[in-house]
């Protein structure tokens, strides 16, 4: 005779997504004018409901679903159709109608229209499997047309891709990645040649394309004559259907299976005479293209803080109900200074990722000083946040015990999605380089040190005190450290990259955390803050600066 047990663990749940996070809620008090946040209340409101309802429970039932290719009909016609997957529908839809790319074009806030944006993205994102990706997309394509000058194109695409209509909104692709280039993009394989008409066709294959049923594309190919390298290439304007639903001159070759992410369709393409417009010269794509990796990258940062919202969330909530030895998880103190720490993590990146998406609205109105800073602090934000996804994520799963093992419960898919968050729109590494190219320049180091001065303002809380002469301490030490190096060991500072970046990383997030925690104490007596920045402290800042390359070069036997 079989012996059941009555007990089952409780599954972990959601409650409304804005409502439960205090700390975005604490953030957006300090940020957003009272005016400004009373008139957008609702909209946050309505979309935490969604995120903790509908749509995350459309998501648990719906985890089995992927997209397919079907490349052929029934009678042989090559139609390359690909089916999305029911939560992605659902997306395409609110997306528009939420304003999810509009708002940043067409709110009345001005520079703080990036904060109400990404403040519905952090809500709207951990629950719509990834369908912030061509999102992102689509907001970098609208802004990277909008500065390229080209009107014809921008009064054709911009209306669409910064649409409320869901029947008029286009979202965009970023055709950067071919198998020779990947992360070097100066590799390009793919030509442009301009036909006897004036018109221009491309020819290549693209290794890696998010989200492929895009209605149009922006790429980057090489004309035909032009040198090699990224000098010699340009970007194109493509739209991937033609008046009969076909793709005119593209070939989709299959879906990836990738690790995460698997919702979104991220296909191989060949490129056989697509018809394409330029944009801008004929030259110096990838500088044309820089607009769009920016917005992008900043949206994988929010998307990054908002995972490890979501796992902080799930695993709070679980620590409340599961019991063990004899009591709750959220009782036991090496648990609950577990999960602390995780909210300590995910509240930093949070911090960041806003900064960031501050400076963004402030230099699209104009501020130079915030376009200067964006520069160095851009990838600097995009590659921190997307470390801390990764092991956040992964500490989420282990507060679960074996459940968070267990696929149908629906939690392994956390760590799985936030794996891409370091690896596309530029690794760890990639943008550590990027940093120090962008640190070489004049000015750089006094718009970071700006920064972190206005961040922390003056703190007269002890504790915070403190920890803001380590983040001063920290930035002095990278920048000495930097800029000696520089001069006289280029190998030893390439290969010190990463470290240095998530100093400034970490710092730049505590300077963020003490301003805030301040702001808190002083303005709504509330001390949470302040403990969130000192157990961030707590987890250290600083990684060590130099390691020799000689030692790497010996354990690798090179
Ligand atoms: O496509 C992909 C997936 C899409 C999914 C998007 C989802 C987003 C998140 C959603 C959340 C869920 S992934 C593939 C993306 N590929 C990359 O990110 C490429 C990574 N590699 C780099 O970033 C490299 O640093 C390169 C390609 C930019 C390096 O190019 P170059 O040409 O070799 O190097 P340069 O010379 O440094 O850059 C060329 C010019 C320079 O200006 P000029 O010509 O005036 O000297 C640079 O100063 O571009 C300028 N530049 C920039 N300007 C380079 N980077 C930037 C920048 N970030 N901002 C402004």
């Amino acid at each position: 005779m079989t012996s059941y047990t009555s007990f089952n663990q409780p599954p972990p749940s959601l409650g409304n997504q804005y409502v439960d996070d205090v700390a975005l809620r604490s953030l957006l008090r300090r940020i957003l004018p009272a005016e400004m946040r009373e008139s957008i209340e609702s909209e946050l409101h309505e979309m935490g409901e969604l995120a903790g309802g509908e749509l995350y429970e459309l998501s648990l039932r719906d985890r089995l679903n992927e997209p397919t290719l079907t490349q052929w009909s029934p009678w042989g016609e090559r139609i390359d159709k690909i089916e999305l997957t029911a939560v992605w529908k659902r997306a395409e839809e609110l997306a528009a109608t939420r304003g999810l790319v509009a708002t940043a074009y067409d709110s009345p806030h001005g520079a703080l229209a990036r904060i109400h944006q990404f403040a519905l993205v952090f809500l709207f994102g951990p629950s719509t499997d990834t369908y912030s990706c061509p999102l992102a997309m689509t907001d970098g394509a609208a802004r990277c047309l909008l500065s390229s000058g080209e009107q014809e194109l921008v009064d054709r695409a911009v209306p669409r891709l910064t649409s409320r209509d869901p029947e008029k909104f286009w979202t965009s692709g970023q055709w950067m990645t071919e198998s020779r280039g990947g992360s070097d993009v100066s590799q390009t394989e793919t030509t442009a040649r301009l036909g006897a008409d004036g018109k221009w066709s491309l020819w290549g294959r693209k290794w890696f394309t998010s989200a492929a049923t895009s209605q149009i594309a922006l790429t980057l190919a090489r004309p035909e004559g032009n040198p090699a390298g990224s000098r010699g290439l340009a970007m194109f304007y493509v739209e991937t259907f033609d008046e009969t639903a076909q793709r005119p001159g593209i070939r989709v070759n299959r879906l990836k299976d990738k690790l995460g992410t698997r919702k979104l369709p991220t296909a191989e393409l060949s490129l056989e005479g697509a018809p394409a417009q330029l944009v801008g010269a004929t030259s110096r794509g990838v500088r044309q293209i820089t607009p769009m990796l920016n917005i992008t990258r900043t949206w994988n940062g929010v998307i990054a803080a908002a995972t490890l919202r979501r796992g902080v969330a799930l695993a709070t909530n679980y620590a409340q109900k599961r019991h063990a030895f004899g009591h709750r998880l959220a009782d036991k103190p090496l648990h609950s200074d577990t999960l602390a720490g995780m909210h300590a993590e995910a509240e930093g990146a949070m911090h960041f990722a806003f900064r960031i998406a501050t400076l963004l609205g402030r230099a699209e109105h104009g501020d130079d000083e915030a376009a200067l800073r964006l520069r160095v602090l851009t990838p600097i934000m995009k590659l921190t946040t997307g470390r801390q996804a990764v092991n956040g994520s992964s500490e989420a799963l282990e507060a679960f015990g074996g459940a968070g093992y267990i696929e149908d419960t629906g939690l392994p898919s956390l760590l799985r999605d936030a794996q891409v968050l370091s690896i596309w729109e530029g690794t760890t590494n990639v943008l550590a380089l990027d940093m120090l190219r962008a640190l070489s320049q004049q000015e750089a180091w006094g718009a970071v040190e700006r920064e972190i001065e206005e961040l922390l303002a003056t703190p007269s809380d002890e504790s915070l005190k403190e920890a803001a002469e380590q983040v001063l301490s920290a930035t002095s030490t990278v920048r000495a450290w930097i800029q000696e190096t520089a001069l006289e060991k280029p190998e030893q500072l390439e290969a010190d990259a990463r470290r240095a970046a998530l100093t400034l990383g970490r710092s730049l997030e505590l300077a963020a955390m003490i301003g805030h925690a301040q702001w808190a104490l002083d303005t709504e007596s509330d001390p949470r803050p302040a403990a969130v920045a000192r157990r961030f402290l707590g987890h250290g800042i600083k990684q060590t600066q130099s390691l020799p390359v000689s030692d790497a070069k010996h354990i690798l036997g090179h």
